[in-house]
């Protein structure tokens, strides 16, 4: 377990503590009983585990609200069997899907009765004593030391050891493993290249030198208790100048020195939420994109529906402009142009169209149930021109929205088709500009047959519907969940590669397809393979290809 992982779990476990002592064995009264250890175990679980839908304070986004006034009119055995089961609606069944057992599911039923208590805030100060260089600047390489072909590296994140496997897009060879944050998130690449960042979902950003002779971490920080967003300069002229990480808690966000993770400039991200007009405490950073026009980061506020427009070009006189959209902003990505970012506002059903050239709002468009596009798909639809396109979480469909307002006008910001994918609980969906296909995964369907597979739809002939691959079958791991998780390319454009995500206890792979033949190219696996999630390609995220 990493240091800043026992910091994170000591600060929660001080804080049951804290609320055992005040109310007694049970934190609230009226709520169920629980012990001091009790208290210390379900606050660790509900940080891995829930407060990523729920909210540190319950108050919910893309899960629903877990208020005390909520859970305990509910009550245990109703929690429990939710908890436990999961729905239809996304929430996922931990019982049944092997990540709790029936005595956890127990405890988190009662532990969901007590008050929330808010963590710790955390100041630049705070930040800047967690900071830590490992390899200074002047000590690191003036080129690239290794052979790799880096435009076609893949950062595959090891989800539950806290790493990430770099792994050689061309030999399919895993180049290293790196220890980065706990329940490691995200990887996002340098505008030149050269360097990669990732997020743990312990805040912990580590930055990795992809010249050294292996590649190494070369700094560390920790942003806040919970992140999930990291994203780095892309303009002309701040190419690796600066990264941006954004926190679910503390809610704010924070500028760092691209090369070395000193944290230059903190910002809450708390305040007064769209179409309520109430104030937000636990406003959390969600998607972070940077544009390639100006120098500019667009930062997703979850709670209150904003996404506040940075302008990185002078830091001690900080420009934002910050757009209204409809609340709990979660993913998203540019369409092909990437002058508009489609982001996705997922407890409302709907895509917010902001148009980074102006920064303004361009469009609201209405979707299926909780859409949830990762950074979504790019291609030409033979009758509507160019589009892109969202999954969901919580319905079957694919949503295909116009996105050239120049020669397909009146297609433009309009769902132009609304198709089937190949089961709900879809987190990811992706295309290439060399490619006819449309790839859709759905890991959180209930149903193992849907959740171990991967549909994929002729691009050409859409109302064909989708063609369903058994990936996790390809894979012949035996035993485990083998959820099938997100579709990435290789910077060519002609294989797409898959986690099969099983526990910890499991065997997991990665699967690569031949993007034109849908045939099973390779099968990537390997004893320190635990839990791989996302995977992201350095060229196609760096140009933000998707
Ligand atoms: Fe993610 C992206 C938040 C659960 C794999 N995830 C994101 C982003 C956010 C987010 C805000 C966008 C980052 C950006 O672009 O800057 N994810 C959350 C959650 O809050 C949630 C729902 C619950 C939680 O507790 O974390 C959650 N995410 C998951 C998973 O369970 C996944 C499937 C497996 C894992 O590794 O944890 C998962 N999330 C991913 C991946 C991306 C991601 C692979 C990047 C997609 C991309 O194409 O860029």
């Amino acid at each position: 377990m990493s240091k800043s992982y026992k910091k994170v779990l000591v600060v929660l476990a001080a804080l049951s503590l804290a609320i055992s002592n005040a109310y007694g064995a049970a934190a609230s009264a009226g709520a169920p009983a629980m012990t001091a250890d009790e208290m210390t175990q379900g606050s660790k679980i509900f940080f891995e585990r829930c407060a990523g839908c729920h909210g540190v304070l319950r108050k919910g986004a893309t899960g629903k609200p877990l208020t005390q006034d909520l859970t305990m009119a509910k009550g245990t055995d109703y929690l429990k069997a939710f908890i436990g089961y999961g729905s239809p609606g996304g929430m996922p069944g931990f019982q049944s899907g092997g990540e709790l057992t029936e005595k956890e599911v127990d405890l988190m039923a009662r532990y969901v009765q007590q008050t929330p208590v808010a963590p710790p805030e955390m100041s630049l100060k705070d930040i800047e004593a967690t900071w830590k260089v490992i390899v200074p600047v002047k000590d690191r390489p003036k080129k690239q030391m290794n052979n790799i072909n880096l435009d076609n590296l893949f950062s595959t994140t090891l989800r539950d050891t806290g790493e990430v496997a770099l792994i050689d897009g061309d030999t399919k060879e895993i180049i290293v493993r790196l220890k980065t944050g706990y329940a490691v998130h995200i990887s996002r690449y340098s505008a030149s290249g050269r360097y990669l960042y990732v997020t743990g979902r312990d805040a912990k950003l580590s930055l990795i030198d992809l010249w050294a002779k292996v590649p190494n971490v070369v700094a560390e920080v920790k942003t806040g208790v919970e992140a999930r967003s990291v994203e780095t300069s892309k303009f002309k002229g701040w190419e690796d100048k600066y990264a941006i990480s954004g926190t679910y808690w503390p809610p704010q966000f924070v500028i760092h020195e691209g090369d070395t993770l000193k944290p230059l400039k903190v910002v809450s991200t708390s305040g007064i939420a769209s179409e309520t007009n109430e104030f937000v405490k636990e406003a959390r950073v969600a998607a972070i994109v940077a544009s390639h026009y100006k120098p500019e980061f667009m930062v997703n506020v979850k709670e209150t529906g904003k996404v506040i427009i940075v302008d990185y070009s002078d830091l001690n006189n900080l420009k934002t402009t910050t757009i209204d959209t409809p609340r709990f902003l979660h993913d998203g990505g540019f369409e092909s142009t990437k002058r508009y970012f489609m982001d996705a506002a997922n407890a409302s059903n709907k895509i917010a169209v902001i148009d980074i050239k102006e920064n303004k709002l361009e469009a609201v468009i209405d979707v299926g149930k909780v859409p949830h596009p990762g950074r979504g798909a790019n291609f030409i639809d033979p009758k509507f021109g160019p589009v892109w396109a969202t999954s969901h979480l919580g319905d079957d469909t694919i949503a295909v929205i116009g996105t050239d307002p120049v020669k397909h006008k009146k297609y433009a910001w309009k769902m132009v088709r609304q198709i089937k994918g190949h089961g709900a609980g879809s987190l990811f969906i992706k295309s290439h500009p060399k490619s006819k296909n449309l790839w859709v995964d759905a890991p959180l369907n209930p149903d193992a047959g849907v959740y171990q597979s991967i549909g994929v739809l002729d691009i050409n002939n859409l109302e064909k519907g989708v063609t369903v691959l058994p990936i996790a079958e390809w894979a012949n791991l035996g035993e485990g969940s083998k959820r099938v998780v997100q579709p990435e390319y290789n910077k060519a454009g002609d294989e797409v590669w898959f986690s099969v995500w099983s526990g910890t206890k499991d065997k997991s792979a990665i699967v690569i397809v031949d993007d034109k033949t849908r045939k099973l190219k390779k099968v990537i696996t390997d004893p320190k393979l635990i839990t791989p999630t996302g995977h992201f390609n350095l060229y196609n995220t760096m140009h933000d290809i998707y």
